[in-house]
């Protein structure tokens, strides 16, 4: 009775797999068939002669699939190693490149390998002859990231890397950040140069994080910086640096109120006499989501109307935010008498580079009081309009933030 069963349970494992195989069409050969390599010898260096070699193979079921090369040592390298492969007929071409390394010249052993679901394995071999490869990989010579910290804002500070490299022979190279999730990658373009991209020699890329085209930057984080080479044959060349992006995003302000009045308490009329001083408060807001910088002179300095920001040696800051007036009929650049935003005490001072720098945080408000003694008659009219604006130095003036609040005054004598 034992027996009997035993004996069943041993023919039911017997025949298990044939009625498998029966259902999976799988009996209607060897797992592993037609394989060729051809042409059996390869001069793996890009002059479009026999530089390849292709491998053909059929499965004739599912299969884990290896191809390698036994060298002369007989070690072994892998140009595929364990890839899943459905059954069906297969084509590869094989440049001499494993692992993104040309192999060098020799006389090699080709194995193709199939491992089925059953574990059973199957291998079939022959020789192959690498000759004339080329060996060289392209190098990015003094690959360069600077700074290392950045931070995209248009502050004027640490707003651009700048990546460098020289490489040593022709091949395609990519530049991209990989985020902390070490997934996502962010492209970057490489600057038009004299030497062409992919051509030996220097090359450098500009990097802004989008800020300058309006877009936010990615998000703040320590990046790796990866440059990839991968020249004509194949040859594969990865570096890689460090890049901490910090208080990135596009800067956004406005003046949500102005009040440019008139400082004649004899009158209070819209007539400033000459030699009276026009004055003004506004307020300004950092509505964005970084901060934004600022320089002086402080909110509450006085002008006299023959002077400006260059002759109060406050020159223009690239980056920098100031409030401004200016006025009709002004021969001159615009926004003359210009303030930082707000009164430098009261904002975020941070010491960078050695020098002090002044910011309003995202969210801040700031009042801006201004006043400029009127010394001489600013045009041929004896009626004028002033107006204020807010100025992103050498970046632009918003449209909602240019010509805010034109008044007209007349200027008496
Ligand atoms: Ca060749
Ligand atoms: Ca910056």
């Amino acid at each position: 009775m034992f027996r009997d069963s035993n004996l069943q349970l041993n023919i039911a494992r017997l025949f298990l797999p044939l009625i498998l195989c029966w259902l999976t069409a799988c009996a209607s050969g060897p797992l592993l068939s037609g394989v060729s390599v051809n042409p059996q010898t390869i001069s793996p260096n890009a002059d479009g002669l026999t530089d390849v070699t292709r491998i053909s193979y059929r499965l004739n079921r599912s299969a884990d699939l290896s191809i390698y090369l036994l060298d002369e040592a007989g070690q072994r390298h892998y140009f595929r190693e364990g890839r899943r492969r459905s059954a069906g007929e297969y084509q590869v071409d094989f440049g001499g490149v494993v692992n993104g390394a040309m192999l060098p010249d020799g006389s090699y052993t080709w194995v193709v390998e199939a491992t089925d679901d059953a574990g059973q394995t199957t291998n079939q071999q022959g020789q192959l002859l690498i000759e004339n490869a080329d060996t060289a990989k392209p190098e990015l010579q003094g690959f360069s990231v600077y700074p290392q910290v950045f931070t995209p804002n248009q502050d004027g500070i640490d707003d651009r890397v700048t990546i460098n490299y020289s490489l040593t022979k022709e091949a395609d190279v990519s530049v991209y950040l990989v985020a902390p999730d070490g997934k996502t990658r962010y492209p970057i373009a490489e600057k038009e140069r004299e030497v062409k991209p992919g051509q030996p020699g220097f090359h450098t890329y500009d990097y802004e994080g989008g800020v300058d085209q309006g877009a936010d930057p990615p998000p703040d984080g320590l990046y790796i910086v990866q440059a990839e080479a991968v020249d004509r044959v194949g040859n594969r060349t990865l570096v890689t640096s460090t890049l901490t992006l910090k208080e990135g995003g596009v800067p956004r302000a406005d003046i949500v109120a102005a009040d440019v009045d008139y400082y004649n308490p004899a009158t209070g009329d819209q007539i400033v006499p000459l030699g009276a001083t026009l004055a003004f408060t506004l307020t300004v807001e950092n509505f964005g989501k970084v901060p934004i910088r600022t320089h002086g002179p402080s909110s509450g300095e006085p002008y006299r109307s023959d002077e400006n920001f260059n002759t109060k040696d406050f020159f223009e800051s690239s980056g920098a935010w100031r409030v401004g007036i200016d006025y009709e009929g002004n021969p001159s650049y615009a926004y003359p008498y210009r303030w930082a935003v707000g009164n430098l005490d009261e904002l975020e001072q941070r010491v960078i580079n050695g020098n002090t720098e002044y910011y309003l945080l995202p969210g801040q408000r700031a009042l801006v009081v201004g006043s400029i003694q009127i010394v001489d008659v600013p045009a041929e009219r004896d009626t004028v309009n002033f107006w204020a604006g807010l100025i992103h130095e050498q970046v632009r003036i918003d449209i909602f933030n240019d010509h805010v609040d034109p008044q007209p005054i007349r200027i008496g004598f």
